[in-house]
């Protein structure tokens, strides 16, 4: 099977870093929920106004927002992928099912970044997004448990899970997901 990737963990975790590296060694397509919308803030887009203030609360985007900029990416694509950051919520865990069952492209391993809250925090302050303050980092958590967390449980139960200690060096995680893929 072709190597479809999920990155799944708490924000700050490192889903971005790895799924980078792991995109470029494994010639993948990265797609990261979060970039795509940064850039759509950047640009000036409509979409990108209705989110800014959305991520500066760290809140969720509308599920119908980042799904399409999903679809549109995974209609076209020809090789595996990575998506990195989406779904955030189990509607998006539902609606991504849906899409991938009808462009025939199952899932093969969803990979989930276990991590301290206190190492999390420590990164995100130190990488100083506009996101990043405490008290946003600290809704971002809440949501994380609240909202994306039953994920884990829900592709455990599909037998895709695979999980990796994100709290060491970007070359040890790098490494420790590079083992639970092959
Ligand atoms: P994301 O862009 O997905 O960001 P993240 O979860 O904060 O970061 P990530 O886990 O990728 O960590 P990174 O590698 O950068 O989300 C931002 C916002 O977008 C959300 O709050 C939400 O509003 C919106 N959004 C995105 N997707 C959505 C969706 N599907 N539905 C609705 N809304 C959505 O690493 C963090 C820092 O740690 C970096 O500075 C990095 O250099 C450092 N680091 C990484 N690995 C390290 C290591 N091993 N050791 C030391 N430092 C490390």
């Amino acid at each position: 099977m072709k190597n479809r990737l999920l990155f799944l963990g708490p924000p700050g975790a490192g889903k971005g870093t790895q799924a980078k590296l792991i995109c470029q060694e494994k010639s993948l397509l990265h797609l990261s929920t979060g970039d795509l919308l940064r850039e759509e803030v950047s640009s000036g887009t409509d979409l990108g106004k209705i989110a800014e203030s959305i991520m500066n609360k760290g809140e969720l985007v509308s599920d119908e927002i980042v799904l399409s900029m999903v679809e549109k990416r995974l209609s076209s694509n020809k090789k595996g992928w990575l998506l990195d950051g989406f779904p955030r919520n189990l509607p998006q865990a539902g609606l991504l099912q849906e899409l991938l069952e009808k462009l025939d492209q199952p899932i093969k391993t969803v990979l989930l970044l276990e991590i301290d809250d206190d190492t999390l925090t420590k990164r995100m302050i130190a990488r100083g997004r506009k996101d990043d303050t405490e008290s946003v980092i600290r809704n971002r958590l809440k949501i994380y448990r609240d909202i994306t967390s039953p994920l884990v449980h829900h592709y455990e139960k599909l037998g895709i899970l695979k999980s990796v200690n994100g709290s060491g060096t970007v070359e040890d995680v790098n490494n420790q997901i590079k083992g639970a893929l092959i």
